[in-house]
């Protein structure tokens, strides 16, 4: 078993969270948070101000630890751990890259069927202002066979 460190940070307001599209890579044309690999010195916190920044060109100003998501995917000895942030307040306009369509989504209107099918699970959770910590195990990418969340 391997484990990759992941990052994932979901800007949201009262009403709206903003997702991105991916446009490339791992989960290409689904809507998600915005982050990645931490590089070589680097902690999880800066990995996340930093992806974010790359991908949409803003600066969270209240990045907040929300949990840790994991990940894994049958046949795959790679477990991913997904450390999962928020923030309410950024400087910047979010602007579209190489990586990601940015795009406000209404709270009530979130593109679940574009999106990972984990979000589903832990979305209402994590919009609901919790701390959580879940695993989730995936058949394929479509596909979840079991998971677990724990409110933290
Ligand atoms: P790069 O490989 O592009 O980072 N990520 C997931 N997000 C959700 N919601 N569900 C999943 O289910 C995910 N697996 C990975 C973590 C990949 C980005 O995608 C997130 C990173 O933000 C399997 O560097």
């Amino acid at each position: 078993m391997t484990k990759k460190i992941l990052t994932l940070c979901l800007i949201h307001n009262d009403t709206h969270v903003l997702l991105g599209l991916k446009k490339r890579g791992f989960g290409e044309g689904r809507w998600n948070g915005f982050g990645g690999k931490p590089v070589e010195g680097e902690t999880i916190e800066q990995a996340a101000m930093r992806e974010i920044k790359e991908e949409i060109s803003v600066v969270p100003e209240d990045l907040k630890k929300r949990g840790v998501i994991n990940f894994e995917f049958q046949g795959n000895p790679e477990t991913l751990e997904v450390h999962l942030f928020s923030a309410t307040k950024f400087k910047g306009e979010p602007t579209e890259g190489e990586e990601m369509k940015p795009e406000w989504y209404a709270k009530d209107e979130i593109p679940f069927d574009k999106m990972w099918p984990d979000d589903r699970h832990w979305f209402p959770l994590f919009l609901a202002g919790k701390n959580f910590n879940a695993d989730f195990f995936f058949k394929d990418n479509d596909t979840i066979i079991s998971h677990e969340i724990r409110e933290a």
